[in-house]
């Protein structure tokens, strides 16, 4: 593919700006917009970034793939294909589609998009570092907080099918502006009063108060302790912050830096008009202090405990004034200081996630200074969570989905047969240079000083050089890598060893309880929740079990189990053995499994029973797996599809969507395949559904979000529309025949 490096650069001179501003248009409701054809997708390595082309020469360059039209949602002008009237040749239209989506360097990029408290994270940290913010840029991330906006009240929630909430809105309300949005304009006028009548943003969670006293617009005062202290708690302490989940521990490191320092931007014009827009008093008479622990119902999912109530006030009126001293503020911020360039060396300045990213951009800012190399290595890597799409420019819920997808998708292509089929094999094995390329080749430097998990044979959910440990994105990987390797006339790129190293990491990831959790085995106690400051989420201060964590592992080492029966025998057997028995007892007496990652109980059944089949128990020899198979069926619809709300992940029971979905049709089928269900009648009635929503050229179109974390947030996982319907498409020709449904 053509390309210029310059273009790499966002450094863009004036002359540049001037010639891309050049393209800019205003679209039918007088917004402007910018040239949806020159913006293009680069992946390096998987490092997706996406860039807009400022003169015609560049454009003449850097062509427009099918790709880059299709994820910014302009027509692709792939070719009507065959009638499907098979299973095998819907699944075969289908990839035939997703396959002009392959990148380069074989793996497949999305949207991840979803949560709507992520970008104002990133764009507070642009401006506060006075990080220049391309033109396109700021007009698309207005497109698409306008798009997103509640048409009824004017505001934004925590996600983007959430109802509104001071969090959503007083932040969106504030990166609207600070990317230039006239205070006049009838949009941000009715944010603004829909903000106004649920208190103003004194009534927000701790994390919009944090980024608004970064900003300037907030007294320091209104922000709950984020002592750094913490952190020189010895490791026996069961409080101390290492035990607790990896997302809570990275985004206290580096916010209770920036809480020490009380860092705030200086003010300007435009902070302090924020001053009197985000309050419904007058800045000058709020008393901050006393608004700690204001906050509006809307955004209160979990209310802080008596006990975190009381060491707040204890920190603020005891601590902080009388026993807090220098000497302790300096070993406190020089040990976070330390642990802070950990997490930026050993993700290359990724970072974790898409919270912690720019708060370690800005404590590098505070420490380093405005031209560090910490923080131009940041001022980069932020670029790959920026995602362009038809709606505008939103903030990816991590910097990709490249190995989780790319797993799946050789999964799916070798349960439907399609791996001994020539025409797929060139885009199969780059697939699998992919996940050879993305396997975690090392540990960490000082790994246990930083608390870091084993990682050495793993895969991350997006990419090596962000580098953590998923438990079920290794499994994922190594089971795709086993299941394609073994296809003859595909090159083994991963050796037995470096299976083994996947291996490895797995078995250090189990709990006590039997079950898995996502990036390490539980370290501390479910009481820690207790200390839980976000308001927004519940259960997130500790690693849990999680069953499709464990199902996916115990999955993978059925499979390993298989082919390498010597290695760590005994101790893969006794782990698959407590993992089951956990996987049995977190069945619900109606036959499901509550997911966390994925909505809801069609996602986790459909890894349980999965699990289930690789260790023999199916509908004919288990009482478990036949219950499972009934809850599903029971909740199969008219048109034969399956269709679940995000409700269920808030409320724990299962939720009817009016509209049977997609890719929870595939979800149950697959489940009830691996169970064995013996009747057809209902998978040929729900892949009837499947194939019928299939459009001429084989795609699906997108349908309602996916997926969900911490139980209150939801993000989407767009490829999945093409992935499991391929894989049950797939598992059902070869299982009951590759009969005409249509
Ligand atoms: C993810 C995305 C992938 C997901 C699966 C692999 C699907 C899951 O099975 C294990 C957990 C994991 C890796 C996961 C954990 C939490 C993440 C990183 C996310 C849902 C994507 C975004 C979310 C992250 C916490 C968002 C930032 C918000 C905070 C509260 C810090």
């Amino acid at each position: 593919m053509a390309r210029t490096s310059g273009v790499k650069n966002r450094s863009n001179g004036a002359a540049k700006e001037k010639a891309s501003n050049a393209n800019i248009v205003a679209n039918a409701s007088g917004n402007q917009r910018t040239d949806y054809s020159r913006w293009r997708l680069l992946d390096e390595a998987g490092c997706q970034t996406w860039h807009y082309l400022q003169t015609e020469e560049e454009v003449k360059e850097w062509p427009q793939t099918i790709a880059d039209k299709y994820h910014l949602g302009m027509e692709t002008g792939l070719p009507n294909l065959a009638p499907a009237r098979t299973p095998l040749e819907s699944a075969h239209n289908a990839l035939s589609f997703f396959s002009h989506l392959q990148l380069p360097p074989g793996n497949w990029a999305c949207e991840y998009g979803g949560p709507m408290f992520l970008l104002p994270g990133l764009v507070i940290t642009w401006y506060v570092t006075e990080t220049h913010i391309p033109e396109p840029y700021k007009i698309e991330i207005k497109n698409y907080l306008y798009a997103r906006q509640n048409p009824k009240d004017g505001g934004w929630g925590l996600h983007i099918e959430g109802e509104s909430s001071v969090f959503g809105t007083s932040m969106n309300y504030t990166v609207l502006r600070l990317l230039g949005a006239s205070a006049e304009d009838p949009r941000v006028v009715k944010a603004r009063g829909l903000l106004h009548k649920m208190g103003g943003a004194v009534n927000g969670p701790h994390w919009a108060k944090f980024w608004l006293s970064v900003l300037g617009v907030c007294s320091w005062d209104i922000v709950n302790p984020v002592p750094p202290e913490l952190w020189l708690l010895p490791d026996w302490v069961p409080i101390a912050p290492w035990r607790w989940w990896i997302h809570m521990r990275q985004v206290f490191l580096s916010m209770s830096f920036v809480y020490s320092k009380r860092w705030s931007y200086p003010v300007n014009d435009l902070t302090s008009q924020l001053r009197q827009e985000l309050f419904t008093q007058p800045y000058e008479s709020i008393n901050f202090l006393s608004h700690r622990n204001s906050i509006s119902s809307r955004d209160n999912y979990h209310p802080k405990s008596w006990f975190l109530n009381t060491i707040n006030w204890t920190l603020v009126n005891v601590w902080n004034p009388y026993l807090r001293t220098n000497a302790l503020v300096k070993k406190a911020e020089d040990w976070v200081w330390w642990l802070i360039q950990a997490e930026d060396e050993n993700t290359n300045f990724s970072n974790l996630g898409p919270v912690n990213g720019p708060m370690n951009m800005l404590c590098c800012y505070i420490k380093e200074g405005p031209d560090a190399y910490s923080v131009r290595e940041h001022r980069k890597t932020l670029e790959e969570f920026i995602w362009i799409k038809a709606e505008g420019m939103l903030m990816n819920g991590t910097n990709g989905v490249q190995s989780w997808d790319t797993s799946f998708l050789i999964q799916a292509a070798v349960e439907a047969g399609f791996a001994t089929d020539s025409k797929w094999k060139p885009m199969l094995v780059k697939a699998l240079e992919f996940l050879e390329d993305q396997q975690i080749g090392d540990e960490c430097r000082n790994q246990h000083l930083c608390y870091r998990q084993q990682r050495k044979g793993a895969w991350a959910f997006s990419t090596k050089k962000q580098g953590y440990t998923v438990s079920d994105c290794t499994s994922e990987g190594a089971k795709a890598v086993m299941m394609l390797q073994e296809v003859p006339g595909y090159p083994k790129l991963i050796s037995d060893e470096r299976l083994k190293d996947a291996i490895d990491v797995l078995l250090t990831m189990q709990n006590a309880s039997g079950g898995c959790a996502s990036y390490e085995p539980q370290r501390g106690s479910e009481y820690l929740e207790y200390l839980n400051a976000a308001e927004v989420f519940g259960r997130i201060m500790v690693e849990y079990d999680y069953p499709e964590c464990t199902t996916a592992v115990v999955t993978a080492l059925s499979i390993f189990t298989k082919r390498y029966p010597e290695y760590r025998t005994e101790e893969i057997a006794a782990f698959k053995t407590r993992a089951v028995d956990y996987i049995r007892k977190a069945q619900r007496p109606d036959g499901s499994w509550y997911g966390s990652w994925g909505i809801c109980f069609t996602y986790a059944g459909m890894f349980a029973l999965e699990s289930l089949a690789s260790v023999g128990e199916s509908y004919g020899n288990s009482e478990r797996v036949r219950r499972a198979c009934k809850f599903f069926l029971d909740h199969q619809m008219e048109d034969g599809g399956w269709g679940e709300t995000y409700k269920s992940c808030e409320t724990g029971e299962y939720c009817q969507h009016e509209k049977s979905q997609v890719v929870q049709t595939a979800w149950a089928c697959i489940a009830l395949m691996e169970a064995e269900y013996p009747d057809v009648v209902p998978l040929k009635k729900a892949l009837k559904m499947i194939m019928g929503r299939q459009r001429s050229n084989g795609e699906w179109i997108q349908e309602a979000i996916e997926g969900v974390f911490n139980k209150s947030c939801m993000i989407s996982y767009p490829n999945y529309k093409f992935i499991f319907p391929i894989k049950a498409l797939g598992m059902f020709a070869k299982r009951h025949g590759n009969i005409e449904l249509l």
